[in-house]
């Protein structure tokens, strides 16, 4: 077996410290902050299923805690996470309307990163013993450091992104992110709580069969995006495609940047602006699947080159292999003139 991979997320995370310019090892330490929080809130996902069971017997579990809706419990582990070790300046999460201030008693946080983090996306998906996963982002603040931050301190490019990965809470969980340098992953051996390093440099592959996309909406899908359908569904040269679409973001993905193929998440003419959320969601994709090799779009524009408006601004997105996104931009761009 490679010697590479009996190295730990841990183990990782210092070797790689010296990627990054001026680094003071506060990233290296957000990141560890991460990985605590991913750990405890895969020992809740993964009980999930339990807690009628030891509820129905009179078990000793705290009846309001355990009925408590896991994505608010993730959200909070991770905010705790961050703000307990004062390792950000301030954090924006998909649960929360506003973004949080993280301020020591002294007012004299010097912590530079701020964090998006979608702490438990597709949450719904638990009570059918679906996969989930969580997201997050991490920007450079742009106000000065010591003060406040500010909702400018969020709302910028993707392209700005220092890292970004995801969690996904699968049959077995994996940690995947980048920090600009590729994309690593790292799996949970869940006996002994370490993640170790199983997929070091990921690459998409250029051309994919697998489309992914809610076709439940087809009638409301522009033009451009059913003839893009009509042209995978089509027996021609490698196809048609196979259709891939489980519900949850993350195991989407993270399927498709392992096999190859197209995530769509498109505007529909209910939701002009599709249902992903441009800062929790897309970008932090979109950096790991550039990161990766592919592509990630809005349709029209690259996904990291928007600037945005609002903290929960949604986009239509479209991402995956290169190849594949590219012929969906022919499609969508065709229809138009
Ligand atoms: P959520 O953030 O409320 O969980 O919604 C995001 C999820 C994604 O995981 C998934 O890709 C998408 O919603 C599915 O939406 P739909 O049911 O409309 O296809
Ligand atoms: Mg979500």
């Amino acid at each position: 077996m490679d010697k590479l991979q009996y190295q730990t997320l841990g183990e990782f995370i210092i070797g790689n410290q010296d990627d990054f310019l001026y680094s003071s090892g506060e990233l290296s330490r957000l990141i560890n902050s991460i990985r605590l929080a991913a750990k405890t809130v895969n020992h809740k996902v993964n009980k999930a299923g339990l807690v009628d069971i030891v509820g129905a017997a009179g078990g000793i579990n705290n009846h309001g805690e355990d009925q408590q809706k896991l994505d608010v419990y993730a959200d909070q582990i991770f905010i705790k996470a961050l703000t307990n070790r004062q390792i950000v300046c301030g954090i924006a999460s998909e649960e929360n309307d506003d973004f949080i201030v993280v301020q020591g008693s002294d007012k004299s946080n010097q912590n530079k990163y701020v964090v998006l983090i979608d702490p438990l996306d597709g949450s719904s998906n638990i009570d059918v013993n679906v996969s989930v996963g969580t997201i997050f982002s991490i920007y450079t603040r742009v106000t000065p450091t010591g003060s406040p931050v500010q909702i400018e301190d969020f709302i910028q490019p993707g392209h700005r992104q220092v890292a970004a990965g995801y969690i996904v809470y699968g049959t077995s969980t994996m940690l995947v992110y980048t920090t600009g340098n590729g994309v690593n992953g790292f799996t949970l051996n869940p006996a002994i709580g370490t993640f170790y390093l199983s997929h070091p440099n990921m690459e998409i592959p250029a051309d994919g069969h697998i489309y992914s996309i809610n076709e439940g909406y087809y009638n409301h899908f522009s033009e451009g995006v059913k003839e893009y359908l009509k042209y995978c569904q089509e027996d021609e040269d490698d196809r048609p495609y196979t259709a891939r679409y489980i519900g949850s973001l993350v195991s989407d993905i993270h399927r498709n940047i392992l096999k190859g193929g197209i995530y769509i998440y498109p505007q529909t003419s209910k939701s002009p602006n599709g249902k992903l959320r441009l800062l929790y969601e897309c970008n932090p994709m979109a950096f790991l699947i550039e990161q990766a090799g592919g592509l990630a779009s809005d349709g029209h524009k690259r996904i990291m080159d928007i600037v945005p408006t609002e903290l929960h601004q949604r986009i239509p997105f479209f991402a995956g292999s290169k190849n594949m996104v590219e012929k969906a931009m022919y499609f969508l761009n065709k229809s138009v003139h």
